[in-house]
């Protein structure tokens, strides 16, 4: 019974209802204000799953007003007590736990990741995250200060006040949860935009927050596009801070606009990132990790280990093996048990890679498996694995986004950090090696703001995530992110005498 029990987990509904498409703000659903929809798809069919309200620049004034007036002076959410904003996100992740089969249907219906990867990773990441947040309103301590004089002073952590929170489509429901935790940690109160491709998950979210408790206005969740909606969000006067995640090309006009208004930003963008495979390493491992790197969510991982570096020795069995491993990748239906692999997120996005996967071949670099759309319903590519790949390859320098692998040979340590290090990202970065002394020295050479040492992706909240370079600007998770959604305030008062 409980093999069977296990078994039935991984079942999940292919059609689960969507009953929430309107916009939440003030912890209502609510229609844009417009009257416009716009069509959601499941990317592995191509077909129309619903119709969800599209937010525009009057439904962002809405939902920003809700955020300012939860944020007043006075108000149940300026009042709360900390351990019970805590509370809030603890009871947030117990309904996460308790829909989790319901959540992974709904993120895989219209993202396409596969249902085993969404019930086993990506909920369990979510419910971990917004325990992880819920712990530390009450450990947010100030100072007090052994200032000069008779004066006497301290510091307070304040939250920054009004944030906006724009999200893509890759990790739909982790990337809010990693946006709101420390937003409602340090007390501030949020509008979150939704992707326009995968919106579905995010308003059911809503729902939950009114069942949770929190007050109205602290979490406001709308659907909607990047130019309309998210770019009034990051314009509104009212906003104090950003916090965005997608490309590095909208996150320079962004964060060009947020300067504008001095408004706090954080950034979480593109990436090429190296993955350097010594001689020495234990070859199985290497080429699993190599592997999950790249291809874990359809490559769509703003980390991928998109540019594998293989060490000549071992660079022709590590080739080989690679592309076995991709021959056995298992594409398809995203609700099979065995799948490993489902579709991009669009048509669009297909279209890009397969355009990348052209100038690779064209390039010179040797295509060994793969290179085509697989099928012709929905938007699957099937797993590629480019060897001979030069540096200056288009495949080798610009973030593809997909299942496309390319392995790179090289002699030295030197010339690899070197080689690694030359690109205008930073975002990740990994090592295989059994020398503990390699494994030190490259790491803490790579320039990149997470670096795994035989191991990939590990993405434990406790640890922060961010770029250097163009790939970002702040970190998330980890007590890092809760310096850019505080502000120091330092109150100093004249006192009559101070005593040691
Ligand atoms: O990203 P966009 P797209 C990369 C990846 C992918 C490429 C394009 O290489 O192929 O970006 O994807 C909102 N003002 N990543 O076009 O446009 C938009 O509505 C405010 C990496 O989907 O950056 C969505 O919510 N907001 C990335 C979000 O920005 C705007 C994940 C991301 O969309 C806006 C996704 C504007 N002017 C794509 N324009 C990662 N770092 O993981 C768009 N948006």
């Amino acid at each position: 019974a409980a093999s069977t029990a296990a078994q039935q987990k991984l079942v999940g509904d292919r059609n689960p209802q969507v009953n929430y498409r309107k916009l939440f703000i003030n912890n209502e659903f609510v229609d844009a204000i417009a009257g416009n929809v716009f069509e959601v798809l499941n990317p592995a069919t191509g077909d129309v799953i619903a119709e969800v309200a599209d937010a525009s620049e009057k439904d962002v004034d809405k939902a920003v007003k809700a955020c300012k007036d939860a944020f007043r002076l006075g108000s149940e959410w300026r009042r709360m007590d900390p351990a019970a904003r805590g509370d809030l996100l603890y009871k947030l992740a117990d309904l996460f736990e308790r829909d989790r089969a319901y959540l992974a249907a709904l993120e895989t219906v219209n993202n396409g990741k596969p249902f085993k990867d969404s019930y086993n990773i990506d909920i369990p990441h979510c419910i971990a995250v917004l325990r992880y947040y819920a712990g530390w309103p009450d450990k947010m301590n100030g100072k007090v200060l052994p200032i000069s004089g008779d004066f006497f002073a301290y510091t307070r952590r304040e939250p920054v006040g009004i944030v906006g929170q724009i999200i893509p489509w890759n990790f739909p429901l982790i990337l809010l949860c990693w946006k709101i935790g420390p937003s409602v940690a340090t007390g501030c109160t949020t509008v979150v935009k939704l992707d326009e491709h995968t919106p579905l998950t995010g308003l059911y979210v809503g729902k939950l927050i009114q069942e949770a408790g929190f007050p109205p206005g602290v979490i406001n969740i709308l659907s909607g596009d990047g130019p309309h909606c998210g770019a009034s969000i990051v314009k509104h006067p009212d906003v104090n801070k950003i916090a965005f995640t997608g490309s590095t090309q909208v996150g320079k006009i962004i964060g060009g606009e947020a300067a504008k208004m001095v408004k706090r930003t954080t950034l979480e963008l593109g990436g090429k990132s190296p993955n350097i495979v010594f001689a020495d390493c234990n070859l199985d491992t290497a080429v699993e990790m190599s592997h999950f790197a790249l291809f874990f969510n359809q490559g769509q991982c703003c980390c991928a280990g998109s540019r594998t570096y293989v060490e000549e020795k071992i660079y022709d069995e590590f080739v080989q093996r690679s592309v076995e491993r991709a021959k056995r990748r298992k594409v398809g239906d995203p609700f099979d048990e065995n799948t490993e692999q489902g579709p991009q997120i669009s048509h669009e996005q297909m279209d890009k890679i397969l355009d990348l996967i052209e100038s690779g071949r064209r390039a010179g670099a040797k295509l060994l498996v793969g290179g085509q759309r697989e099928g012709d319903k929905g938007f699957f590519v099937q797993p590629t694995v480019f060897s001979d790949v030069r540096d200056n390859h288009r495949i080798a320098r610009e973030e593809i986004f997909g299942p496309v692998m390319q392995i790179l040979k090289f002699k030295t340590i030197d010339e690899v950090i070197e080689r690694a290090n030359d690109t205008e990202y930073g975002l990740a970065a990994s090592v295989f090696t059994n020398d503990l002394d390699k494994g030190i020295v490259v790491s803490n050479g790579l320039r990149a703001g997470s670096v795994w040492v035989n191991t990939y992706d590990n993405f434990d909240p406790v640890a922060p995530f961010g770029g250097f370079k163009q790939s970002g600007l702040g970190r998330e998770k980890s007590e890092y992110s809760l310096d850019s959604y505080t502000e120091a305030k330092c109150v100093t008062m004249k006192i009559s005498q101070r005593n040691s």
